[in-house]
């Protein structure tokens, strides 16, 4: 019997040159790939794997889709940055299709999800004070606890979790924190006319696939109109099909004053976020008060047409909507003794876990992976299930098995 940690010599060779070249600020499995395509991965010895992590929700079209593929080596021979100290030929094309795909004035253009949500919050402070009348300097941005947005010194100054933000201070000034899924504390909160902006997951992501009660979106909608606060949906994890619907918001017809997408804007190819909002906000900048270097290059504008497009055209949304009612429904059917509950929207799903060994999560990892399937968990206890949304029944059916197959060893 394999213990669950046996990697072979070639695995580990890659792994040492990591830990001797590179930061430490990651704990990945033990598992060295070179190679993807859909659903599936594989490992340097020509192991296959079910890849049900999907980067994080960026490989949401799956990895490699031709059609992006082709589009990124299409451009990438044409031209790939021109800064925005020039035009180019594909930015209005993207400016445009983006502007009608989500339904919004005008579009950012940045990298990262976390420019995304950084530049949401300028905007969102900006517009306090120009168009709410917010004094100078007092502007306060309201989070939920729980909240993921990214590493930098302002995201963390949102965090609620000490990993993220202990021993990198002083943080961010102007930032609240409320219960998630608290329509009361939500309503406090925003009786400070100071308040510029809340900004949440419509689904929490890295707090372990944590979904509001029915209403939540609504509500917060609601609250915002009503105390003049810009609702900012981070949609980074949970938009473009992920929950099957284009955006989680879509699950009750809510539609946020700034909208950030990013992740599988790009169909897992290189680093493209977006930032879309109405004119009365998106205004507020000028020229020459934010941008990126990279922001809005022509490849990414190539690759982002593209990688929208194929969620249509293949009919992403409503297989996700389908394939995670199957996956949900099939994992309970196991009746694992170590599952505490299944809980999710379309293809982000996680597991909470119930066994006395703490470390009961990773070892059902890293038995999976022995058995073909890759995922990591997520705050000790739960283990995210987001497979690309392009799985079929067949795949999410072979996959619960291997799920029950790994979860009878614990
Ligand atoms: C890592 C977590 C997930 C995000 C939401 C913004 C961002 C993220 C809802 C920032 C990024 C990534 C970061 C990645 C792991 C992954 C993650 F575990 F870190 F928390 F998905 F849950 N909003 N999430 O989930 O986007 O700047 O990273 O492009 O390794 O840190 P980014």
């Amino acid at each position: 019997m394999h213990s669950i940690n046996s990697i072979t010599a070639n695995t580990q060779q890659f792994i040492d040159l990591e830990e001797k070249y590179g930061a430490h600020n990651y704990h990945p499995l033990p598992v060295v790939l070179n190679r993807g395509e859909g659903v599936f991965v594989w490992d340097v010895d020509g192991k296959r794997y079910y890849d049900f992590l999907s980067g994080y929700s960026a490989v949401n079209q799956g990895h490699c889709h031709p059609r992006i593929i082709e589009a990124l080596t299409e451009q990438a021979k044409k031209l790939t940055l021109t800064s925005r100290a020039f035009h180019n030929n594909l930015l209005g094309e993207y400016e445009q299709y983006m502007s009608s795909y989500f339904g919004y004035d005008k579009v950012l253009p940045m990298n990262t999800g976390v420019e995304g949500g950084e530049t949401a919050i300028k905007l969102a402070r900006r517009w306090g004070y120009t168009i709410k009348g917010i004094e100078a300097n007092q502007a306060k941005i309201v989070f939920a606890a729980g909240n993921f947005w990214g590493r930098t010194l302002a995201a963390i100054s949102s965090s609620t979790d000490p990993s993220c933000y202990e021993n990198f201070g002083p943080y961010m000034p102007g930032f609240e924190l409320i219960a998630y899924n608290d329509l009361d504390a939500l309503e406090t909160a925003l009786q400070d006319k100071n308040v510029a902006g809340f900004m949440f997951e419509p689904i929490q992501g890295e707090a372990g696939v944590v979904v509001p009660d029915e209403g939540y979106l609504t509500g917060v909608r609601n609250l915002c109109t009503q105390y003049k606060v810009l609702m900012i949906a981070d949609e980074i994890q949970t938009g473009l099909a992920r929950t099957g619907k284009m955006l989680a918001c879509d699950h009750e017809d809510v539609r946020p004053d700034i909208l950030i997408l990013g992740k599988a804007l790009s169909g897992g190819v290189l680093p493209v976020s977006a930032v879309l909002a109405d004119n009365e906000i998106m205004m507020t900048i000028r020229p020459g008060e934010h941008g990126s270097t990279y922001g809005g290059n022509p490849l990414a504008c190539a690759v982002a047409m593209v990688a929208l497009q194929v969620i249509k055209d293949e009919h992403m949304m409503e297989n996700a909507a389908e394939m995670g009612a199957l996956l949900r429904s099939e994992i309970q059917a196991l009746e694992s003794p170590f599952i505490e509950l299944v809980r999710g929207k379309g293809l982000l799903n996680a597991i909470v876990m119930k066994h006395p060994n703490p470390e009961a999560a990773w070892d059902l990892c890293l038995t999976l992976k022995e058995n073909g399937l890759l995922a990591k968990p997520t705050h000790g206890d739960k283990i995210r299930f987001a497979p690309p949304l392009i799985i079929n029944r067949e795949q999410i059916l072979d996959a619960v098995a291997i799920i029950g197959k790994s979860l009878a060893t614990l």
